[in-house]
C-alpha cells in the first residue's frame, strides 16, 4: 500500500462544466501528487458560455465539511475559491478558528471570466476583514485587486503599489497576478512579503481557453505548501505549472475551454 500522500482542502463551489473551481482544483491536486478534499460552498449552474446561476450551500454546512476533514484526516494546507456571500466567509472564518489547516491561501474569486459575479458586493467587507488576516498568501488578479482595494493597476508599477495596500490589509504574502495587464507582452506576477518584491515573469499565451487558471494556480501552490515548500518556492512552482497548463488548454463547448494540467501525467 502506497504512503498517504500530503493533503489539501479547498473550500470552493462547483462548475457544472467541470473547467473551473473545485473541478480545476480537484485535476491539479491530483496531479500536482496530492490528496484533494473539498468544502462546497456554492454549486454553479455552468457551461463553457457561462454561469446562468448558483444556488448556495448553508454556511454551516461549509464550516462542518472543513472540520470533518480537519479532525479526522488533516489538513497540510488549504485554499479558497468562491465564497459567494459574507454569511459564508463568517463561516469559514469561524472553522479556521476551531482547526488547523496549515498554510491557507485565499484566491479571492468574484467573478468568473465571463463577468459572472461569484462574491456578493457585500462580502468584500468579510474577504478583507476575516480572511486576509488569515491568509499565508493571497492570489488576487488585477479585476480582484481593483475590488479590494480600489487601486486601478495600469503598469507593473502599479502592481507594486497595490501589492503594498493588500499586504497591510494583513496576509503574510501577496501574489499579484499580471496577466490582466493586456498591453504587456509578458504575464509578471509580483509577490510580496512586506518587505521584498520577487517578479515572477512568464510568456503571455494569446489563447482563448484559459478558463480554471486562478484556480489551477492556487492549488499548485497549494500541493507545494502542503509538502512544506517556502511560499517563494511553492509560487514558483505554481506559475510554471499554471503556464504549462495554459499551453495544455483544450476547446470546449462553443464557449471558453478550461486550462488543462493534463500534461504532467502524460509525462
Ligand atoms: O475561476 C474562478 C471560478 C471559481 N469557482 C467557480 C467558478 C469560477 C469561474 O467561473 O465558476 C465555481
Amino acid at each position: 500500500m502506497a504512503g498517504t500522500p500530503p493533503r489539501v482542502l479547498t473550500i470552493a463551489g462547483s462548475d457544472s462544466g467541470g473547467g473551473a473551481g473545485l473541478q480545476a482544483d480537484l485535476r491539479t491536486l491530483f496531479a500536482c501528487g496530492v490528496h484533494g478534499m473539498t468544502a462546497v460552498t456554492a454549486v454553479t449552474v455552468q457551461n463553457s458560455l457561462g454561469v446562468t446561476g448558483f444556488t448556495e450551500i448553508p454556511p454551516e454546512v461549509v464550516a462542518a465539511q472543513i472540520e470533518a476533514v480537519a479532525s479526522d484526516i488533516g489538513v497540510n494546507a488549504a485554499k479558497t475559491g468562491m465564497l459567494a456571500s459574507a454569511a459564508i466567509i463568517e463561516a469559514v472564518a469561524g472553522a479556521l478558528d476551531r482547526v488547523d489547516v496549515g498554510p491557507f491561501v485565499v484566491d479571492p474569486v468574484a467573478a468568473s471570466m465571463h463577468g459572472d459575479q461569484l462574491l456578493a458586493d457585500e462580502a468584500l467587507d468579510a474577504l478583507r476583514t476575516l480572511l486576509f488576516p488569515r491568509a499565508t498568501l493571497v492570489t488576487p488578479n488585477l479585476d480582484e485587486v481593483r475590488l479590494i482595494t480600489g487601486i486601478e493597476v495600469r503598469s507593473r508599477a502599479d502592481q507594486r503599489k497595490a501589492a503594498e495596500a493588500l499586504h497591510a490589509l494583513g496576509p503574510r504574502w501577496v501574489l499579484v497576478k499580471g496577466g490582466h495587464l493586456w498591453h504587456d507582452p509578458e504575464c509578471l506576477d509580483v509577490l510580496f512579503d512586506g518587505e521584498e518584491f520577487t517578479e515572477l515573469l512568464g510568456p503571455r499565451y494569446d489563447v482563448k481557453h484559459t478558463h480554471g487558471s486562478g484556480d489551477t494556480l492556487a492549488s499548485a501552490i497549494c500541493s507545494r505548501l502542503a509538502r512544506g515548500e517556502s511560499v517563494p518556492e511553492a509560487v514558483r512552482f505554481g506559475k510554471d505549472f499554471v503556464v504549462r497548463s495554459v499551453a495544455a488548454a483544450y476547446p470546449l463547448g462553443g464557449g471558453v475551454g478550461p486550462v488543462s494540467p493534463l500534461w504532467r501525467l502524460e509525462g
